[in-house]
Protein backbone atom coordinates (compact mmCIF):
# COMPACT_ATOMS: atom_id res chain seq x y z
CA UNK A 1 0.00 0.00 0.00
CA UNK A 2 1.04 3.36 -0.67
CA UNK A 3 1.43 4.27 3.29
CA UNK A 4 4.72 2.19 3.13
CA UNK A 5 6.33 4.34 0.43
CA UNK A 6 8.63 6.87 1.66
CA UNK A 7 8.40 10.73 1.72
CA UNK A 8 11.25 11.10 -0.74
CA UNK A 9 9.68 8.29 -2.82
CA UNK A 10 6.61 10.20 -2.58
CA UNK A 11 8.21 13.61 -3.58
CA UNK A 12 9.82 12.35 -6.74
CA UNK A 13 6.49 11.22 -8.45
CA UNK A 14 3.84 13.50 -6.83
CA UNK A 15 1.86 15.79 -9.47
CA UNK A 16 1.70 18.60 -7.09
CA UNK A 17 4.60 21.10 -6.11
CA UNK A 18 3.83 21.98 -3.26
CA UNK A 19 3.16 17.96 -1.89
CA UNK A 20 6.39 17.51 -3.17
CA UNK A 21 8.64 20.46 -1.35
CA UNK A 22 6.68 19.31 2.01
CA UNK A 23 7.89 16.01 1.62
CA UNK A 24 11.00 16.88 1.03
CA UNK A 25 10.92 18.96 3.98
CA UNK A 26 9.75 16.06 6.32
CA UNK A 27 12.79 13.70 5.31
CA UNK A 28 15.16 16.80 5.56
CA UNK A 29 13.88 17.83 8.89
CA UNK A 30 13.02 14.23 10.38
CA UNK A 31 9.38 15.31 11.05
CA UNK A 32 6.04 15.00 10.51
CA UNK A 33 4.79 17.09 13.00
CA UNK A 34 2.46 20.11 12.37
CA UNK A 35 2.30 22.23 15.68
CA UNK A 36 -1.26 23.85 15.50
CA UNK A 37 0.07 27.20 17.04
CA UNK A 38 -3.04 28.38 18.55
CA UNK A 39 -1.75 31.18 20.42
CA UNK A 40 -3.27 34.69 20.71
CA UNK A 41 -0.47 37.36 20.34
CA UNK A 42 2.04 38.12 17.89
CA UNK A 43 4.57 37.62 19.69
CA UNK A 44 3.56 34.11 21.13
CA UNK A 45 3.21 32.96 17.91
CA UNK A 46 6.30 34.23 16.91
CA UNK A 47 8.62 33.38 19.67
CA UNK A 48 6.84 29.69 19.57
CA UNK A 49 8.57 29.29 15.93
CA UNK A 50 11.58 31.11 16.39
CA UNK A 51 13.74 31.97 19.20
CA UNK A 52 13.00 35.51 20.84
CA UNK A 53 13.31 36.21 24.42
CA UNK A 54 10.00 35.68 26.03
CA UNK A 55 8.77 37.28 28.79
CA UNK A 56 5.15 36.44 28.26
CA UNK A 57 3.56 33.75 31.50
CA UNK A 58 2.82 31.30 28.46
CA UNK A 59 6.64 30.49 27.43
CA UNK A 60 8.45 32.23 30.26
CA UNK A 61 8.42 28.56 32.17
CA UNK A 62 10.28 27.24 29.17
CA UNK A 63 13.71 27.91 30.65
CA UNK A 64 15.34 29.20 27.98
CA UNK A 65 13.49 30.16 24.59
CA UNK A 66 10.65 28.48 22.78
CA UNK A 67 11.58 28.03 19.60
CA UNK A 68 9.79 25.19 17.53
CA UNK A 69 11.13 26.01 13.82
CA UNK A 70 13.81 23.05 13.29
CA UNK A 71 11.02 20.33 14.69
CA UNK A 72 8.42 21.08 12.61
CA UNK A 73 7.26 20.64 8.91
CA UNK A 74 4.34 22.55 9.22
CA UNK A 75 3.46 25.63 11.12
CA UNK A 76 -0.39 25.89 11.76
CA UNK A 77 -2.13 29.07 12.24
CA UNK A 78 -6.15 30.35 13.56
CA UNK A 79 -4.30 34.13 12.28
CA UNK A 80 -8.23 35.41 13.34
CA UNK A 81 -7.43 34.89 16.53
CA UNK A 82 -4.55 36.74 16.92
CA UNK A 83 -5.33 40.18 19.18
CA UNK A 84 -3.02 42.17 17.84
CA UNK A 85 -2.61 41.20 14.36
CA UNK A 86 -1.15 43.22 11.61
CA UNK A 87 0.73 42.75 8.23
CA UNK A 88 3.89 42.20 10.25
CA UNK A 89 2.74 39.43 12.21
CA UNK A 90 2.61 37.34 8.87
CA UNK A 91 5.10 39.12 6.79
CA UNK A 92 7.73 38.16 10.23
CA UNK A 93 5.98 34.67 10.34
CA UNK A 94 6.97 34.31 6.28
CA UNK A 95 10.66 35.07 7.28
CA UNK A 96 10.48 32.42 10.12
CA UNK A 97 9.46 29.36 7.50
CA UNK A 98 12.16 30.58 5.26
CA UNK A 99 14.72 30.54 7.56
CA UNK A 100 13.33 27.39 9.39
CA UNK A 101 11.44 25.46 6.48
CA UNK A 102 8.99 24.61 6.86
CA UNK A 103 5.41 25.39 5.56
CA UNK A 104 2.25 27.56 7.35
CA UNK A 105 -0.85 26.34 7.05
CA UNK A 106 -3.89 28.94 7.77
CA UNK A 107 -6.55 26.83 9.62
CA UNK A 108 -9.43 28.77 7.79
CA UNK A 109 -11.72 26.09 7.11
CA UNK A 110 -13.98 27.98 4.58
CA UNK A 111 -17.39 26.61 4.00
CA UNK A 112 -19.22 29.29 2.49
CA UNK A 113 -20.30 30.13 -1.41
CA UNK A 114 -17.42 30.45 -3.68
CA UNK A 115 -18.18 34.07 -4.17
CA UNK A 116 -17.39 34.98 -0.31
CA UNK A 117 -14.92 32.43 -0.21
CA UNK A 118 -12.31 33.89 -2.43
CA UNK A 119 -12.76 37.54 -1.04
CA UNK A 120 -12.04 35.13 2.71
CA UNK A 121 -9.05 33.85 0.52
CA UNK A 122 -7.95 36.53 -1.75
CA UNK A 123 -8.37 39.48 0.41
CA UNK A 124 -9.71 41.37 3.81
CA UNK A 125 -7.41 42.08 6.30
CA UNK A 126 -5.65 38.74 6.74
CA UNK A 127 -4.97 38.54 2.85
CA UNK A 128 -4.85 34.77 3.62
CA UNK A 129 -3.40 33.81 0.37
CA UNK A 130 -0.20 36.08 0.45
CA UNK A 131 1.48 33.75 2.88
CA UNK A 132 -0.35 30.97 3.77
CA UNK A 133 1.16 27.71 1.41
CA UNK A 134 -1.94 25.46 3.09
CA UNK A 135 -5.70 25.97 3.71
CA UNK A 136 -8.18 23.65 4.56
CA UNK A 137 -12.08 23.80 3.27
CA UNK A 138 -14.78 22.11 3.74
CA UNK A 139 -16.96 20.79 1.45
CA UNK A 140 -20.54 21.27 3.34
CA UNK A 141 -21.87 23.68 0.56
CA UNK A 142 -20.77 21.28 -2.43
CA UNK A 143 -17.91 21.11 -5.27
CA UNK A 144 -18.04 25.01 -6.22
CA UNK A 145 -15.99 25.99 -2.80
CA UNK A 146 -13.14 23.95 -4.01
CA UNK A 147 -13.31 25.65 -7.99
CA UNK A 148 -13.59 28.87 -5.92
CA UNK A 149 -10.41 28.46 -4.28
CA UNK A 150 -8.84 27.06 -7.42
CA UNK A 151 -9.70 29.83 -9.16
CA UNK A 152 -7.66 31.87 -6.49
CA UNK A 153 -4.65 30.30 -6.96
CA UNK A 154 -4.74 29.69 -10.78
CA UNK A 155 -4.97 34.04 -11.03
CA UNK A 156 -2.88 34.47 -8.37
CA UNK A 157 1.24 34.78 -8.63
CA UNK A 158 2.27 31.92 -5.92
CA UNK A 159 2.50 28.55 -7.08
CA UNK A 160 3.29 27.02 -3.62
CA UNK A 161 -0.58 26.90 -2.74
CA UNK A 162 -2.60 23.87 -1.77
CA UNK A 163 -5.91 22.94 -0.09
CA UNK A 164 -6.92 20.50 2.56
CA UNK A 165 -10.57 19.28 2.44
CA UNK A 166 -11.90 18.74 5.70
CA UNK A 167 -13.00 15.27 5.27
CA UNK A 168 -13.85 14.33 9.13
CA UNK A 169 -13.54 16.32 12.55
CA UNK A 170 -12.22 14.92 15.71
CA UNK A 171 -14.89 16.44 17.96
CA UNK A 172 -17.20 14.48 19.77
CA UNK A 173 -20.47 13.71 17.66
CA UNK A 174 -18.86 15.19 14.60
CA UNK A 175 -21.30 14.94 11.47
CA UNK A 176 -18.09 15.33 9.01
CA UNK A 177 -19.22 11.31 8.63
CA UNK A 178 -20.37 9.10 6.23
CA UNK A 179 -21.28 10.35 2.59
CA UNK A 180 -19.93 13.85 3.69
CA UNK A 181 -16.68 11.95 3.52
CA UNK A 182 -17.01 10.40 0.81
CA UNK A 183 -17.83 13.25 -1.21
CA UNK A 184 -15.03 15.03 -0.17
CA UNK A 185 -12.68 12.45 -1.42
CA UNK A 186 -14.32 12.45 -4.70
CA UNK A 187 -14.26 16.21 -4.97
CA UNK A 188 -10.44 15.81 -4.14
CA UNK A 189 -10.19 13.80 -7.20
CA UNK A 190 -11.57 16.03 -9.34
CA UNK A 191 -9.34 18.77 -8.21
CA UNK A 192 -6.11 17.62 -7.69
CA UNK A 193 -4.03 20.23 -9.07
CA UNK A 194 -5.09 22.03 -6.04
CA UNK A 195 -6.07 19.76 -3.58
CA UNK A 196 -3.29 18.31 -2.05
CA UNK A 197 -5.39 16.66 0.52
CA UNK A 198 -7.12 15.45 3.47
CA UNK A 199 -7.46 16.57 7.14
CA UNK A 200 -9.10 13.26 8.59
CA UNK A 201 -8.47 11.14 11.17
CA UNK A 202 -7.64 7.65 9.22
CA UNK A 203 -6.44 6.86 4.99
CA UNK A 204 -9.13 7.54 3.21
CA UNK A 205 -8.33 6.92 -0.02
CA UNK A 206 -7.73 3.41 0.58
CA UNK A 207 -11.70 3.46 1.44
CA UNK A 208 -13.41 4.44 -1.55
CA UNK A 209 -10.86 3.35 -4.04
CA UNK A 210 -11.18 -0.18 -5.11
CA UNK A 211 -7.78 -2.41 -5.57
CA UNK A 212 -6.51 -1.04 -8.24
CA UNK A 213 -4.41 2.69 -7.74
CA UNK A 214 -5.60 5.75 -9.44
CA UNK A 215 -2.28 6.51 -11.01
CA UNK A 216 -1.13 9.82 -10.22
CA UNK A 217 -3.39 10.13 -7.06
CA UNK A 218 -1.48 10.42 -3.53
CA UNK A 219 -2.99 12.34 -1.34
CA UNK A 220 -1.85 13.46 2.15
CA UNK A 221 -3.49 12.62 5.60
CA UNK A 222 -3.44 15.65 8.18
CA UNK A 223 -4.99 14.38 11.17
CA UNK A 224 -5.47 16.38 14.67
CA UNK A 225 -6.52 15.25 17.60
CA UNK A 226 -3.44 14.27 18.63
CA UNK A 227 -1.98 13.88 22.29
CA UNK A 228 0.48 11.45 23.90
CA UNK A 229 -0.71 12.10 27.38
CA UNK A 230 -4.33 13.31 27.15
CA UNK A 231 -8.18 11.63 25.92
CA UNK A 232 -9.81 14.73 25.44
CA UNK A 233 -11.00 18.10 26.59
CA UNK A 234 -13.88 19.38 28.60
CA UNK A 235 -15.23 20.50 25.12
CA UNK A 236 -15.51 17.83 22.75
CA UNK A 237 -12.04 17.30 21.68
CA UNK A 238 -11.15 13.34 21.38
CA UNK A 239 -7.32 12.25 20.88
CA UNK A 240 -5.27 9.35 19.69
CA UNK A 241 -1.80 8.99 20.05
CA UNK A 242 1.01 9.69 17.39
CA UNK A 243 1.30 5.74 16.84
CA UNK A 244 -2.33 5.15 16.44
CA UNK A 245 -2.95 8.35 14.17
CA UNK A 246 0.02 6.63 12.13
CA UNK A 247 -1.33 3.73 12.04
CA UNK A 248 -4.73 4.57 10.49
CA UNK A 249 -2.61 6.13 7.75
CA UNK A 250 -1.66 9.91 8.61
CA UNK A 251 1.06 11.17 6.88
CA UNK A 252 1.19 14.36 9.30
CA UNK A 253 0.45 14.81 12.64
CA UNK A 254 -1.49 17.77 14.03
CA UNK A 255 -0.62 19.08 17.55
CA UNK A 256 -1.49 21.60 19.41
CA UNK A 257 -1.91 21.91 23.41
CA UNK A 258 -0.06 18.68 23.68
CA UNK A 259 2.90 21.08 22.63
CA UNK A 260 2.30 24.44 23.49
CA UNK A 261 0.68 24.25 26.77
CA UNK A 262 3.57 22.33 28.83
CA UNK A 263 6.11 24.28 30.77
CA UNK A 264 8.76 23.50 27.90
CA UNK A 265 7.73 23.18 24.57
CA UNK A 266 10.73 22.22 22.49
CA UNK A 267 11.11 19.08 24.70
CA UNK A 268 7.34 18.65 23.93
CA UNK A 269 7.89 19.16 20.06
CA UNK A 270 10.84 16.68 20.01
CA UNK A 271 8.73 13.82 22.13
CA UNK A 272 6.12 14.11 19.25
CA UNK A 273 8.49 14.19 16.86
CA UNK A 274 10.23 11.30 17.97
CA UNK A 275 6.95 9.43 18.42
CA UNK A 276 6.02 10.18 14.99
CA UNK A 277 8.90 9.37 12.78
CA UNK A 278 9.07 6.61 14.39
CA UNK A 279 5.77 5.23 13.91
CA UNK A 280 6.70 6.41 10.22
CA UNK A 281 9.40 4.33 10.09
CA UNK A 282 8.12 1.46 11.38
CA UNK A 283 5.57 1.91 9.01
CA UNK A 284 8.70 1.60 5.72
CA UNK A 285 9.26 -1.60 7.42
CA UNK A 286 6.03 -3.42 8.04
O1 LIG B 1 -11.21 17.81 13.23
C1 LIG B 1 -10.45 18.72 13.56
C2 LIG B 1 -9.87 19.56 12.62
C3 LIG B 1 -9.00 20.55 13.06
S1 LIG B 1 -8.21 21.50 11.85
N1 LIG B 1 -10.12 18.87 14.87
C4 LIG B 1 -9.25 19.84 15.31
O2 LIG B 1 -8.96 19.90 16.50
N2 LIG B 1 -8.72 20.73 14.41
C5 LIG B 1 -7.80 21.83 14.83
O3 LIG B 1 -6.63 21.23 15.35
C6 LIG B 1 -8.33 22.75 15.93
O4 LIG B 1 -8.95 23.90 15.37
C7 LIG B 1 -7.09 23.12 16.69
O5 LIG B 1 -6.46 24.23 16.07
C8 LIG B 1 -6.18 21.92 16.53
C9 LIG B 1 -6.20 20.94 17.68
O6 LIG B 1 -5.68 21.51 18.84
P1 LIG B 1 -5.31 20.66 20.13
O7 LIG B 1 -4.84 21.67 21.10
O8 LIG B 1 -6.55 19.95 20.59
O9 LIG B 1 -4.22 19.69 19.70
Amino acid sequence: SRSSVSHGERAKCHPNALARRLFAIAETKQTNITVSADLTTTRELLSIAEALPSTLPLLANSGSFAALGPYIAVFKTHIDIISDFTSDTTDQLQRVAEKHNFLIFEDRKYIDIGNTVQKQYRGGALRIYDWAHIINASVLAGEGIIDALSQTIENGEERDRGILILAEMTSKGSLATGEYTKASVEIARKHKEHVIGFVATRQLSADTRSDEAVPGEDFLIFTTGISISSKGDALGQQYQSPASAMERGADFLIVGRGIYSGSDPVASAKAYRDAGWKAYLSRLEG
